[in-house]
């Protein structure tokens, strides 16, 4: 209780600042989206979306590819397509198969724990994506430039984490400003 505390007075009198920057990859020069940074050791009791996050399906593809969460988030998993999908994961992080389903239809889900979820489809075994359940609301994913941006971190050392699904996990020390920001950049690599 004392940590969460602080941790709010740390936010309420404003000493918090912001990291932003870019990541580069020569895996993917075209599309430099869907890399997800995130603040690592700032744990806490985080008030959770009260609004659902979406993972449709359409045109055969998970929309979005890479969806971010915090965790105790519901996801909404529609079916936008003309066919019937059946999704499921057989991740740590939630296991679950939420049975086949037609256009119209929707399944609801909490995800309960951090780590990766990665989605498939049983129908269609081209299908994939990826729920990355994150626990503080401390996150980007990249635009298709590469970019990223994390308003509101509480000041002080932090470390912050860049995953991509075709790239190894790196980490960099970052010292977040009681104002402004700090730039952190990152370098894809296989
Ligand atoms: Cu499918």
């Amino acid at each position: 209780m004392l940590l969460i505390a602080a941790g709010l007075l740390v936010e309420h009198s404003g000493l918090a600042g912001t990291i932003q920057g870019r990541v580069c990859s020569a895996i993917s020069p075209a599309d430099l989206s869907n890399f997800v940074l995130s603040v690592e050791d700032i744990e806490g009791t985080f008030p959770v979306p009260e609004e659902p996050a979406i993972m449709d399906q359409k045109g055969l593809r998970f929309d979005p590819h890479v969806l971010v969460i915090q965790v105790g988030t519901r996801v909404e998993f529609p079916n936008s397509d003309p066919v019937s999908h059946n999704v499921f994961s057989i991740s740590e992080a939630k296991r679950f198969n939420l049975g086949l389903y037609t256009r119209g239809a929707m399944r609801r889900l909490m995800f309960d724990r951090p780590g990766v979820v990665e989605l498939l489809c049983n129908v269609h075994l081209e299908m994939y994506g990826y729920i990355v359940v994150l626990k503080n609301p401390y996150f980007a994913r990249t635009d298709s430039s590469g970019a990223y941006r994390i308003d509101g971190v509480p000041a002080g050392r932090h470390r912050l984490r860049c995953w991509h699904e075709r790239s190894r996990v790196q980490e960099s020390t970052v010292e977040v400003p009681e104002t402004g920001s700090v730039a952190v950049e990152f370098s894809a690599v296989k």
